[in-house]
């Protein structure tokens, strides 16, 4: 069919899911440690490897959204997405994009919430090749075991489109792009960050709040991180997964207070978990920001109004607002178009100042 702009409704179906065991130890048997190479150099707040960028312009410390009119007419297909679940804030955000997006291009979008489960994404993407839909997209939970079930999508020509987040595998055909962040950049952003904020200190004690165990942007924080926070005088002297909620956060940090008296920064690896935090912070009568830095990932509506109130120390941006890319690149897909196999999502940073500045205008 032909690709014409539209902004007729969309049929939103929300599954419940059934949380049945599957296969997956073999998938992880099957994988292996090697990701796509990126071929991608980021624009805003998307560029389209290899391909004319077609979103306009953003200006630092802000994420503009793709106006509408750029999406496609899909109004013909169904897509299945598969969605990690509703940890966060940037998921909410995300799940809202997503929505209004696929609304926007008239899409029939069969809708999955996996709360956190990958035997849950994995039983419904097989959900979405029983019906046969035109394209399923998702953003993996963790990053293995993915190849069998995306095997099944392969041999039954239903197209795959990553968001969010990677997979490991060395199946090369597995999926047609991968839309997302660059996690290990982030990491390296904060890092670079604690570099410049303890360069007159002669030892720092750092605590850790992971993402959730196995994912990419819980894998590849923690590694940009250590790519930049190198000198000796940095001790990573405790790390655990909070997985990526508010609770998991205060639960941790709870943990990290009780067994380390001498605690100088807390690098959270989303605002949701430094928020949580902050909680156990000032519940043992310190005062988060001063006492305690903290430094967080993604710069929703929360992190930066405690960035802004001198709470949060510094946050790097992630931004969820893929709605718009995904669906064009769903309509590229679907009209048989060549697609990279990279899209970057372009994102900034923010200090207390950017975040008062940009907080008036955050639609996160
Ligand atoms: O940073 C976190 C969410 O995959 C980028 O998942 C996403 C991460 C995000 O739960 O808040």
């Amino acid at each position: 069919m032909s690709i014409k702009t539209s902004t007729a409704g969309a049929i939103t179906v929300a599954l419940a899911l059934i949380l049945t065991a599957c296969g997956s130890d073999a998938d992880k048997a099957a994988d292996t440690t090697a990701k796509p190479a990126a071929t991608t150099v980021a624009a805003a707040p998307t560029t389209v490897a290899g391909a004319a960028d077609t979103t306009p312009g953003s200006t630092p410390g802000s994420t503009a959204a793709t106006p509408a009119g750029d999406i496609p007419d899909l109004s013909a297909y169904t897509i299945g997405f598969a969605q990690v679940g509703a940890e966060s804030g940037w998921r909410t955000a995300n799940t809202k994009s997503i929505q209004s997006s696929a609304d926007a291009a008239g899409v029939k979008l069969v809708f999955t919430d996996a709360q956190g489960k990958q035997e849950a994404q994995v039983e419904s993407i097989r959900g979405f090749i029983e019906q046969k839909v035109d394209l399923i997209a998702f953003s993996p939970v963790v990053e293995t075991g993915w190849d069998a079930v995306l095997g099944e999508a392969k041999a039954a020509g239903i197209p795959v489109i990553l968001t969010d987040r990677a997979i490991d595998s060395q199946e090369p055909d597995l999926y047609k792009t991968f839309l997302g962040s660059d996690f290990v950049l982030e990491g390296e952003k904060a890092g670079d960050w604690v570099n410049t904020e303890f360069a007159d200190a002669d030892s720092v004690k750092i605590v850790e709040i992971q993402g959730t165990t196995g994912s990419a942007p819980a894998l590849d924080r923690a590694e940009g991180f250590r790519n930049k926070v190198t000198d000796p005088k940095f001790d990573i002297i405790a790390s655990q997964t909070g997985d990526f909620t508010r609770e998991g956060g205060k639960k941790v940090m709870e943990a990290f207070l009780q067994a380390n008296p001498e605690i100088d920064l807390v690098y959270a690896h989303n605002d949701d978990m430094g928020l949580g935090a902050i909680e156990a912070i000032e519940a043992a009568g310190l005062v988060p920001g001063k006492d305690i830095k903290i430094v967080t990932v993604d710069a929703v509506h929360d992190g930066m109004q405690a960035l802004a109130d001198g709470k949060i120390n510094f946050i790097v941006e992630c931004s969820p607002l893929l709605g718009p890319q995904l669906m064009q690149l769903a309509g590229d897909v679907l009209s048989g178009k060549t697609v990279p196999t990279r899209v970057v999502t372009e994102e900034t940073t923010f200090d207390q100042e950017q975040a008062k500045a940009a907080l008036p205008d955050r639609q996160y």
